[in-house]
This record gives C-alpha cells, structure tokens and sequence, in this order.
C-alpha cells in the first residue's frame, strides 16, 4: 500500500471530480474497518460464526433451520457496533451528498454508520442490523441502540427474523433498481472497500463503466474490480477521501 504523501489524484480524476453533477458511490466493508467493524475480506468459507462460514450463517436457509442462532450471530455483531462511531469516510461522504446535484449512496453495509454520520437516503442494498421483520406479516420492528428487540410479532405473534438480505433472498423490492438507474446515469462512480464478490451490487461499477462514467476504486488492496477502473486508488478510505476533496479545493 503507498503511503499518502505518495497518492497522487490525477487531473482527470480531480476535473470529474470538481464538475460532476451525477455521482454514485457504492460502498462495502472496507469503509467501516477504520471504525472497528470487521470486514468479510477472506470470509467466503473460512469459519466467521461458530465454525459456520460466512454465507451459511448469513444465509436463508439458516432462518428456516435455526433462527435463533441467526439472532445470536446479528446480536453478537449488533453489540460491536453499538460502541463503534462513524470514521473519516463515513464523515467525508456526508458532506458530498450537498456537493453533488444528483448524488447517490449506496452500501452493502448493514451497520448504519453512514447515517449516523449525517448521511440521508442511503440505499442499504442488504438491508440493516438495526431492524426486525416478522417472517409471516413482514412489519417491521426497530431495534434500538441498546439492542432489546422482540422474538416474536407485535401484530400477528410469528417469530421476527433479522431485517438484512441473506443469502439466497431477494434484496428489498426497488432498491437494487434505484441504485442501477443511478449507476446507468451517473458522470462518476466510487467503489470504496468492496472486494465486489457479492451479487447483484458488484454489478453497479460495471453498470455506471458500461454507461460511460469515470469509475475510481480506493481500496487498500487490488479487487476484481480494479481491472475495470479508470483509477485506482491504493489506500484507506479515511485517508484517502478527505484528499480527494483537499485536491479538489485547491
Ligand atoms: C440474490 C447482509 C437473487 C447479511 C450480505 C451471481 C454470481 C455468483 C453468485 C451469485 C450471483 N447472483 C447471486 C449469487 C448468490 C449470492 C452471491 O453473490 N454469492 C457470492 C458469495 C458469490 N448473492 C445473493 O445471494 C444475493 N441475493 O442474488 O438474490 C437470488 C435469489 C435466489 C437465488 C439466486 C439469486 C444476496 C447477497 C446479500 C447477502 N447479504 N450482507 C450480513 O451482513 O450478514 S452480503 C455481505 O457480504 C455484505 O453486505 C457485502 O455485500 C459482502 C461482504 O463484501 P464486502 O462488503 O465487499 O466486504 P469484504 O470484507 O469482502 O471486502 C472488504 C474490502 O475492503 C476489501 O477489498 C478490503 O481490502 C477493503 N478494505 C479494508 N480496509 C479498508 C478497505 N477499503 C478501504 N478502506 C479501508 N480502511
């Protein structure tokens, strides 16, 4: 990884970047590490969950199976981030959003870091850790920050599930194709800590590239994305996107 004084913005980067009107960013994992969340990276089939891998603990399949040790993994992961606050990126992207006419945030992150760095209409892909939803009636139960959260439904009894998509699930009607009618609209495209392994979101970047937008990934290490880029940045997200907006100040 180069070190900061060694990251150059090009020009190209920075004249898209200073008159770009449509703007989409796409964000995973990686943007919450520097908050303390851990990332997936490696998490496809190495054990994350009581030796269970990733995508089968997190799966649809496990709902029907053992919903309540889907609740324990979700609550496990909720208790982390009730300590944790937003990071540099987290703050940097908030501002963006009144930088840009038409900007879009969307995130396969399920922590609700962006919103409480002050970012609005974030499209969560994979829905929110901070949510239930009955598995019969499908209302939906908040979840407050001290965590206490209900088995069972307030309005028909059944058993309430984590309010995320898991694998195998559809993801929430209209949100994908929002964040695609974007992706096929906008001028320029952010790809800050995915290693774009999961399906449908990885498909955006390639989306917004086939639509003609300038496509940047920032991302400490190279993804199956990076090919696909017009620029890479080799970095932090928390690092690297406060200099973006320092360089296109100048
Ligand atoms: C579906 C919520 C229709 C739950 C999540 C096409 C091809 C292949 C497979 C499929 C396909 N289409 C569908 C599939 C199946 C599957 C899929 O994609 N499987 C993968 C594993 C191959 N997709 C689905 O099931 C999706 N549903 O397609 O429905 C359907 C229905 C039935 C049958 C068929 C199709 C639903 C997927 C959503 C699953 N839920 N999350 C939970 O959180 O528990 S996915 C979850 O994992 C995250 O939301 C995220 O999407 C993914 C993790 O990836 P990342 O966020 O990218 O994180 P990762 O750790 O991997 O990488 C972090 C990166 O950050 C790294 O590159 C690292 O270097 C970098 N980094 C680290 N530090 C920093 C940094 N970057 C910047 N700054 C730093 N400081």
């Amino acid at each position: 990884m180069q070190s900061l004084s060694e990251l150059t913005i090009s020009s190209t980067l920075r004249d898209r970047f200073m008159n770009a009107n449509r703007v989409l960013v796409l964000t995973g994992a990686g943007v919450s590490a520097e908050s303390g969340v851990p990332t997936f990276r490696g998490g496809g089939n190495t054990a994350v969950w009581k030796g269970m891998p990733f995508d089968v603990i997190s799966s649809a399949q496990m709902v029907q199976r053992d919903l309540p040790a889907v609740w324990e993994w979700f609550d496990y992961r909720r208790q982390l981030l009730s300590t944790l606050r937003p990071n540099a990126a987290h703050l940097e992207l908030a501002k963006w959003q009144s930088r840009f006419t038409d900007f879009k945030l969307v995130t396969q992150n399920i922590d609700g870091l962006h919103q409480l760095a002050g970012s609005r209409d974030v499209i969560e892909l994979h829905g929110s850790i901070w949510g239930g939803r009955c598995t019969t009636c499908h209302s939906r139960h908040e979840i407050g920050r001290a965590g206490e959260r209900a088995d069972a439904c307030f309005d028909c009894g059944d058993p309430v599930r984590p309010d995320v998509v898991l694998f195998g699930e559809m993801l929430p009607a209209g949100s994908f194709e929002a964040a695609a009618e974007a992706a096929a609209n906008c001028e320029l495209c952010f790809v800050l800590g995915t290693s774009a392994l999961v399906y449908p979101a990885a498909a955006l970047p390639e989306i917004a590239r086939e639509a003609g937008a300038f496509v940047c990934e920032v991302d400490p290490e190279r993804t199956p994305l990076s090919d696909l880029c017009h620029e890479v940045l080799t970095g932090k997200a928390g690092e690297v996107l406060p200099l973006i907006s320092a360089v296109a100040a100048v």
